[in-house]
């Protein structure tokens, strides 16, 4: 996808829905929507609370048996875990064998609009994981590719404290690109960047102004 196309790019070019920096296609299939969830971040962070009373944020195991940095959690019928045994989707959260919270309705939205404007129409996510970085938290480069299949793209919203992204290549070795992410900050991965190598390098921590003191990304997929 060389550029913004679709239904959704009168609503992307007008401004109506671009509150921040634009549209940035950040390589083939991958769409940096810079702001689009600005308006509803704190709404979305709102959204949280009641997810985090049922489903708190855990530090969960690697199959190698590292604690990772970032602390995770999941909502909608499925979500990411990994343990010792390694990595899955499963609706029910290890840790308090319950479902996982259902997906609240202003985060399926935020996702499925933007997948449309990043031209992914009919984009319908089944699971929601939350990560939440404190500022020493880091994500090394991986892949994402526990899910069934890799049609459907994966669509980012960063809320929070900014953070230097990497967007690598298809190969581990290849040369990552840094990228800010800013609170509000919406990526929609598909196509040949659905299996690109990323990771996050650092959440750039702030000593000022209002708010936390995290970084917390939600992570829509179609998992199933
Ligand atoms: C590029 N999370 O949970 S989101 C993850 O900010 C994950 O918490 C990061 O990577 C975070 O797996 C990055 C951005 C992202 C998500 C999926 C991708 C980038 C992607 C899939 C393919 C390529
Ligand atoms: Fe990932």
């Amino acid at each position: 996808m060389s550029t913004i196309r679709g239904a959704a790019t009168g609503d992307l070019l007008s401004g109506a829905r671009r509150p921040g920096r634009g549209a940035e296609a950040l390589a083939e299939g991958a769409m940096l929507l810079a702001g689009f969830a600005a308006p509803e971040a704190a709404e979305l962070m709102k959204a949280l609370a009641p997810i985090l009373a049922l489903a708190p944020f855990r530090h969960m195991v690697t199959p190698g048996g590292h604690r990772m940095s970032v602390a995770m959690t999941n909502c909608g019928d499925t979500g990411w875990v990994t343990d010792r045994r390694g990595y899955r989707y499963d609706a029910v959260d290890p840790m308090t064998k319950r479902p996982w919270p259902p997906m609240p309705a202003s985060f399926r939205a935020v996702a499925i609009r933007a997948a449309a404007a990043a031209g992914f129409a009919g984009f319908e996510p089944d699971s929601c994981l939350i990560n939440g970085y404190e500022p020493a938290a880091r994500l090394s480069l991986h892949q994402d590719k526990n899910e069934r299949h890799f049609t459907a793209p994966i669509v980012s919203v960063s809320l929070g404290l900014p953070a230097i992204f990497l967007f690598g290549g298809l190969r581990r070795g290849d040369r990552p690109r840094r990228i800010r992410l800013e609170s509000g900050d919406v990526v929609v991965w598909g196509g040949a960047a659905r299996l690109a190598f990323h990771g996050i390098e650092r959440v750039l921590a702030r000593d000022d102004g209002p708010g936390g003191r995290c970084r917390v990304n939600l992570t829509f997929r179609k998992a199933l």
